[in-house]
C-alpha cells in the first residue's frame, strides 16, 4: 500500500474530531438523538468522506459514485456532518437536526443530499447494500458499495441472509464496516446475544475479514486499501471501537447510546475534551 503521508492522517483525525464536536452540538441543540456510536464511527465516517469514497458533493446522484449505506441509521448525526463537512450541504443545516420540517431527521432519508439509501430499522442496510452491489455489475460500472453496520445490529438474521447472498454472488465490489463497540441500545452486546467469535463467523460466510482498531485513521485506510483488492470475495472490516469516544463520561456507557448531553454542564465537558484531544492532534 502506498504509504499514506502524516499530514493526511492529522487531517483525518482533525475531521473525526469535527464531526464529534457537530454529533454533540447537534444532539445537544435537538435535547434527543443517538451521540454514543455516532462517536465511535467519527475515525470510520472521516476516513469514508474524506479519503475512501468516490463522490462528488456537486453531483450527489451521480451514476458512478460510490455508494454509503449507514446501516445503522440512528448514528445520523455522525452521518450529516459528514456529508455537509464534505459539502453536500451547508453546515449550518446541522443545527435544525430533528427539527419539524427540517431535512435533517433522526434517521437518514433520500431527501438528504448525498444520502443513498433510507435507514433507521436495523438489520436492513445490508441487504440494500447487496443489491446496489449486484446492480453495479449488472450494469458494468465498476463503484463499490460501503456499508456501516452496528454490532447489536447484526444480532438481525436478515444481515446473515445479505451476506450469504453477498458470497453467492461474489461481490468484490462490497465492503461492510461493523462498529464493533461491544454495546447495544441499553446493554452490553455480549450480554444480549453473543456474537464472538465474530471474525469466524464472517469467514465462514465466505467474506474476507479484516479486524482493526477503529479509531486507527491508518488502520482503516490499509484495511480499506486490501478490501479493494478482492477478486471474488465481499469484504468486511471489523472495527473495535468504544461506545461514546471521545467524551469521557459516554464512553463504554449504555446509558448513552440514545441520550444527548443531560444539562449544561456536561454539554460544557464535552466540549472542553473534544476541544483538548483537538489540541493533542
Ligand atoms: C428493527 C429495529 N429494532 C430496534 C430498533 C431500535 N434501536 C435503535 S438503535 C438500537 C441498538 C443498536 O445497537 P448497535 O447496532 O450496536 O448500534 P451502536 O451501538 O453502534 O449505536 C436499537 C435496538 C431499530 N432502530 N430497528
Amino acid at each position: 500500500m502506498a504509504e499514506v503521508p502524516q499530514y493526511k492522517i492529522r487531517e483525518l483525525r482533525l475531521k473525526a474530531n469535527d464531526i464529534r464536536r457537530w454529533v454533540i452540538e447537534m444532539t445537544w441543540r435537538a435535547k434527543s438523538g443517538h451521540p454514543g456510536g455516532s462517536l465511535s464511527a467519527a475515525e470510520i465516517l472521516s476516513v469514508l468522506y474524506f479519503h475512501e469514497l468516490r463522490i462528488d458533493p456537486k453531483n450527489p446522484d451521480w451514476p458512478d459514485r460510490d455508494r454509503f449505506v449507514l446501516s445503522k441509521g440512528h448514528a445520523s448525526p455522525a452521518y450529516y456532518a459528514a456529508l455537509a463537512m464534505r459539502g453536500f450541504f451547508p453546515e449550518d443545516e446541522l443545527l435544525n437536526f430533528r427539527k419539524l420540517g427540517s431535512f435533517l431527521q433522526g434517521h437518514p432519508s433520500l431527501i438528504v443530499p448525498g444520502v443513498d439509501m433510507c435507514t433507521g430499522s436495523l438489520g436492513q442496510g445490508l441487504s440494500a447494500a447487496v443489491g446496489m452491489a449486484i446492480a453495479a455489475k449488472m450494469d458494468n460500472r465498476d463503484y463499490r458499495v460501503y456499508a456501516l453496520l452496528g454490532d447489536g445490529e447484526i444480532q438481525e438474521g436478515a444481515v446473515w441472509e445479505a451476506a450469504m447472498c453477498a458470497s453467492t454472488h461474489s461481490l468484490n465490489n462490497l465492503i461492510a464496516i461493523v462498529d464493533r463497540n461491544m454495546i447495544q441500545l441499553d446493554d452490553f452486546t455480549d450480554r444480549m446475544v453473543k456474537l464472538d467469535p465474530l471474525e469466524e463467523k464472517w469467514h465462514s460466510f465466505g467474506w474476507n475479514v479484516f479486524s482493526i482498531n477503529g479509531h486507527d485513521v491508518r488502520q482503516i485506510i490499509y484495511a480499506l486499501e486490501e478490501a479493494k483488492k478482492s477478486d471474488n470475495k465481499p469484504s468486511v472490516v471489523i472495527a473495535h471501537t468504544v461506545k461514546g469516544k471521545g467524551v469521557s463520561y459516554m464512553e463504554n456507557s449504555p446509558k448513552y447510546h440514545g441520550k444527548p448531553p443531560q444539562n449544561e454542564e456536561e454539554y460544557k465537558t464535552a466540549i472542553r475534551e473534544l476541544e483538548e484531544a483537538r489540541r493533542g492532534i
